[in-house]
């Protein structure tokens, strides 16, 4: 079993029904446990796009899955939310995030691993840190040394 982190995010709809029912339906796979859920934050947008504010979150599951089927687990939950992907940074009813996968480092075609932009989202980086403050991403340090760099 490996433990791995999931970023949880929603701005459009019943934007807390959405992460209550992907949570759900996440637990529901037979190779995934969701073991803890941080608090979850309303937070401004951030990127090039205008859009309503998100509730974000993370989970953390302990799964039997290897790092690709677990990303096409978490997008087959993102479709049967009613993800539609039409603008790249653009508001969406479920963005689920493949955080972090044990401590693997992965770079591959559409599969990276830590999140790329993780370390520098506080929006990412609290709920980390209120599931474990002394995780360690792999490469960049602990979330609350990362934290603290964003103050
Ligand atoms: O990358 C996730 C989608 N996203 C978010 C988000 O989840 N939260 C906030 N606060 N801003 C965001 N911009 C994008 S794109």
């Amino acid at each position: 079993m490996t433990t791995a982190f999931v970023g949880i995010g929603s701005n459009l709809g019943e934007r807390e029904i959405n992460l209550g029912r992907a949570l759900e339906l996440l637990s529901a796979e037979d190779g995934i446990e969701v073991s803890a859920v941080s608090e979850i934050r309303e937070t401004e947008p951030v990127g090039p796009v205008e859009q309503g504010p998100f509730l974000n979150g993370a989970a953390r599951l302990e799964t039997s899955l290897a790092p690709r089927e677990l990303l096409e687990r978490l997008l087959a939950v993102e479709n049967r939310l009613g993800r539609v992907r039409t603008e790249r940074w653009g508001p969406r009813t479920i963005d689920l995030d493949l955080l972090l996968y044990g401590n693997e480092r992965i770079d591959e075609a559409g599969l990276t691993v830590p999140h790329p932009r993780l370390h520098e989202r506080r929006f990412v980086l609290e709920p980390l840190a209120d599931l474990d403050p002394t995780l360690e991403i792999p490469a960049k340090g602990s979330v609350s040394a990362l934290l603290a760099e964003l103050e």
